[in-house]
């Protein structure tokens, strides 16, 4: 998964509530409607879950340490679902005693190899990629319907877009996988996946979600003209003028669907 950097989150502190905003009116639903389709638990008992557990956001300092804005933009986002979520001052063990310390509930922590949310009471654990992978199919769903029975494009096959495949055949999709890497191609075909094997063939599925992580290759005309692009990609793989083009049938961030996800599943 590729490593945040602060520049892409630094506003999402204050964009969060509009982005909600957006987000539902693609797929009619708002983060707690979103939280309970991926959850698969009612809006009830998530607002329920949000009077009654404080979530500790501790910044971990460890490998490449504290990515800017990062706490805070999940704080945020929590916030925006109504729960008391506080950034423990101190930081890595420091921070989880603090964080037990002022009775937190639920914890979110990430060093650079996992992401992760924890219910201390339920001794539930969630991790950003298998969330995000969730989250993403969930918003897929709310833009376009049910998936059973329908060809969905998932590009790039990393640790992300094999949970994406995972999530669509247990929902009865038909995927098609691309990926630029021949070998990963190679191992999908053996694992009975259907796939395509250049660029070229993208256009042809008006259903996409890109879990690619290069950034600003897909060029305007490269997908089918009223596709819908549901994209945890980070960086953004449509460069400007396709992003121009598609806007209104793309659904994309570098945080939110994640953490909502997430709070779903230790709910
Ligand atoms: O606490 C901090 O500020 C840092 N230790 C956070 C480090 C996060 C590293 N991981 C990533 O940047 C991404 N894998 C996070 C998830 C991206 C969205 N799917």
């Amino acid at each position: 998964m590729t490593r945040l950097i602060e520049d892409w989150i630094k506003d999402i502190s204050v964009t969060t509530k509009q982005y909600e905003k957006d987000l539902e009116s693609k797929t009619g639903l708002d983060f707690i409607g979103l939280a309970s389709a991926v959850g698969d638990v009612s809006r009830e008992k998530i607002v329920l879950s949000s009077k009654n557990n404080k979530v500790g956001v501790i910044p971990i300092t460890t490998g490449l340490g504290i990515i800017g804005s990062f706490s805070e933009s999940v704080a945020a986002i929590l916030q925006c679902m109504n729960f008391e979520a506080f950034i423990t001052e101190h930081t890595d063990v420091a921070g989880l005693h603090e964080a037990y310390q002022r009775e937190a509930k639920m914890i979110f922590l990430a060093d650079d190899n996992r992401f992760i949310a924890i219910n201390l009471e339920k001794n539930i654990i969630s991790e950003n990629n298998q969330a995000t992978a969730r989250g993403y199919v969930a918003a897929m769903e709310g833009a376009v319907g049910k998936l059973q029975d329908r060809d969905v494009l998932v590009i790039g096959c990393g640790v992300v877009g094999r949970e994406i495949l995972r999530l669509l055949i247990l929902k009865g999709a038909k995927p098609i996988a691309y990926d630029i890497n021949e070998s990963v191609l190679e191992s999908l075909t053996n694992d009975g996946f259907k796939i395509i094997t250049h660029s070229d063939e993208m256009a042809k599925y008006a259903l996409v979600i890109d879990a690619s992580s290069k950034g600003g290759w897909i060029h305007k005309g490269m997908l089918h003209p009223e596709a819908w692009i549901v994209t945890p990609g980070v960086p953004l793989s449509l460069d400007s003028d396709a992003y121009d083009y598609h806007k209104d049938r793309v659904i994309h961030d570098y945080l939110q669907i994640g953490v909502v996800a997430m709070l779903a599943e230790i709910c």
